[in-house]
């Protein structure tokens, strides 16, 4: 399998450590694409990172398909817990880890914008939602566990992006406890600075 994706992209780390915590390293190769190419188009039509192009061809997009395919594919793993109502809870911090990347992502291209194009009202809004989230996450830091699921991916994968980016200025000051869990979660083995 070929993980297509930006070595940059919150989204595309957040699968380069799937595939590290399913034990895929061996089945699946990450190569760089360039989101403007042909290549990557003919692959996927909306022309996002990260793409997963299967063995036989056929393709998988959007990151939290990705990770439940390569889950399929590594039998157990700790992504997705077996127990139903933990997996939703799983989910739930997945996909609002996903949401406040995605504002994070827009937040950061609407700053390549030519100036007098830019807006700093749709920046706010963006930026609310990004304090929302990390006003959720930071009350819930206790409850996060020792498993690297895929809620716990997504989100250490945002967080540090947005360190990389400077898309929502210190964030660290306001929310200790997520903080300090990014600072222990990111020794983990599958880390990728
Ligand atoms: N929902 C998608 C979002 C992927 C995404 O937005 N990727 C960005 C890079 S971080 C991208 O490919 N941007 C290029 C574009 O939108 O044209 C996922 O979870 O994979």
């Amino acid at each position: 399998m070929k993980l297509h994706t930006s070595l940059t992209s919150p989204f595309g780390y957040k699968c380069r450590f799937a595939v590290r915590v399913a034990g895929l390293e061996d089945r699946v190769e990450t190569v760089e694409a360039d989101t403007k190419s042909e290549a990557l188009r003919a692959l996927n039509p909306l022309s996002k990172v990260p793409t997963l192009e299967l063995d036989d061809g056929r393709v998988v997009i959007n990151s939290p398909l990705i990770a439940a395919y390569l889950a399929e594919q590594a039998g157990n793993s700790d992504l997705y817990p077996t127990d139903k109502a933990e997996k939703w809870d799983v989910l739930y911090l997945e996909a609002l880890a996903d949401g406040m990347i995605e504002a994070g992502v827009l937040v950061f291209y609407e700053s390549l914008r030519p100036e007098g194009e830019k807006s700093p009202a749709w920046v706010e809004k963006q930026q609310a939602k990004i304090k929302m989230a990390l006003g959720v996450f930071e009350a819930k830091t206790k409850d996060f566990g020792d498993t690297p699921h895929i809620g716990l991916l997504s989100l250490a994968a945002g967080l540090s992006w947005f360190d990389r980016r400077d898309v929502v200025g210190n964030w660290h000051a306001d929310h200790p406890n997520l903080s300090a869990w990014l600072d222990r979660f990111m020794e983990n083995d599958f880390w990728i600075d």
